[in-house]
């Protein structure tokens, strides 16, 4: 059993039960040229959790902890894009499937869909692609996580307000202990950044608990590997 620091208690779990969730660190949220950066937002906020997830990724790694990576992203022919999504993005002036300087926005197999390359996953590593927000909705990270026997879910990534909280709230409410890392995660409005983290803490700990990179880290590196059987 590994105890992290978090608030509003202790987070207690064991590596083998545990997942780290990465979640949608791709250059069409975190560089210059994507979709974020096209409807106008700094991509400085989405990049200041790279090297605290870096840190985490690696201590995870380490201890032999199973890491998920998302993606959020369209087929090519946009056959799985909502009208409501695609009638939005067009309105924000960065249109689903358009093109971009990092290829056709937000489409799976473009330069702006893939992992940020300061972040790729290794072979081994699970990654999900995703057409909504939340990290389950038309996906089998469900049965995933059940065939592995995970329990508790460790979140990173971006956006905070987006498709970090929706995911991190459809865990909750499907019995995951779920623990936010609040300098892995960024939002393109630090208030809603703040704001969400606030709200897992909000009612002792209504959807999870709360707590940071350094925490974690330190956590691992007292805690034996996990060794594949
Ligand atoms: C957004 C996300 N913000 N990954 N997506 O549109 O949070």
């Amino acid at each position: 059993m590994t105890t992290v620091t978090a608030e509003t208690s202790p987070y207690r779990f064991d590596i083998a039960t545990t997942a780290l969730l990465v979640i949608d660190m791709q250059n069409d949220f975190c560089s210059p040229g994507g979709y974020g950066a096209l409807m106008g937002y700094d991509v400085a906020l989405t990049r200041a959790p790279i090297e605290p997830i870096s840190r985490v990724l690696d201590a995870a790694r380490s201890a032999g902890m199973k890491v998920i990576h998302t993606r959020e992203g369209h087929r090519p022919d946009l056959s799985d894009c909502p009208a409501n999504k695609l009638e939005h993005s067009k309105q924000m002036g960065a249109g689903i499937g358009d093109m971009g300087p990092l290829g056709r926005i937000l489409v799976r197999g473009e330069k702006g869909h893939a992992i940020i390359d300061e972040l790729q996953p290794l072979p081994q590593e699970i990654v999900l692609d995703k057409p909504g927000k939340g990290s389950f909705y038309q996906t089998d990270l469900d049965l995933i996580l059940h065939r592995a026997g995970i329990t508790h879910l460790i979140f990173t990534g971006v956006t905070t307000d987006v498709c970090v909280h929706t995911t991190l709230r459809d865990a909750n409410d499907r019995g995951l202990r779920c623990l936010l890392l609040e300098d892995c995660c960024g939002a393109f409005d630090p208030e809603l950044h703040a704001a969400a983290v606030k709200m897992v803490k909000m009612q002792g700990g209504i959807f999870g608990w709360v707590s940071n990179s350094t925490e974690m880290v330190g956590a691992l590196a007292g805690t034996p590997a996990l060794t594949a059987a």
